[in-house]
């Protein structure tokens, strides 16, 4: 949307959260005031067999005194009026780990290759988003194909974000197994 009002974000119509399932590795990151997750970041959504959502996510994080650790998150996700957004309860495996509420709209997605994850944590007096984040998630950790840039990229303009991403990388620091 050209005017930037967070009621106005278009999000995933008919969102299938049976589709969404399994490992989605984060290749970029609009960060919000406070930012915690840094990089090596993915997650595995799952829905539970009472149809809930939920997620696991690790990735680099600073906490405290400049310690660096990966993080162990989980997210249980309520469900709206709308199949593509979503509330996210959050906390981390440690109790110092960030905990949250947080909005949790997926903008698009074709399951097998991109997602774009949308947050707005604060709204502004005029009903832009004054302090939100996104994820763009890829099913393979070495980025999106080439034919999906185009359409992110739009999505990014669309939620008024465009030029407001970092690259998250993969180094392997939180690979465990
Ligand atoms: O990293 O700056 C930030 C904000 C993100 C906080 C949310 C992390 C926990 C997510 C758990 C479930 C996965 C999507």
């Amino acid at each position: 949307c050209i005017d930037c009002l967070v009621s106005n974000i278009t999000v995933k119509q008919d969102f299938d959260r049976m589709k969404y399932q399994g490992t989605w590795y984060a290749v970029a990151k609009k960060d919000p005031v406070g930012l915690f997750l840094l990089d090596n970041i993915v997650t595995n959504f799952k829905v539970e067999e009472d149809g809930t959502m939920t997620a696991t996510a690790i990735g680099r994080v600073i906490i405290l005194n400049n310690w660096e650790m990966c993080a162990n998150m989980f997210g249980t996700f309520e469900d709206t009026e709308d199949p593509a957004k979503f509330k996210m309860k959050y906390w981390g495996a440690a109790a110092y780990l960030q905990t949250g509420y947080d909005d949790h709209w997926i903008i698009d997605t074709d399951y097998d290759n991109y997602a774009i994850h949308y947050s707005c944590r604060e709204l502004d007096v005029d009903g832009t988003c004054l302090d939100g984040y996104s994820f763009i998630f890829s099913r393979y950790p070495e980025g999106l194909r080439p034919e999906d840039q185009k359409n992110v990229t739009e999505k990014k303009q669309d939620i008024c974000f465009l030029g407001k991403y970092r690259r998250v990388a993969h180094t392997g620091f939180c690979d465990t197994a």
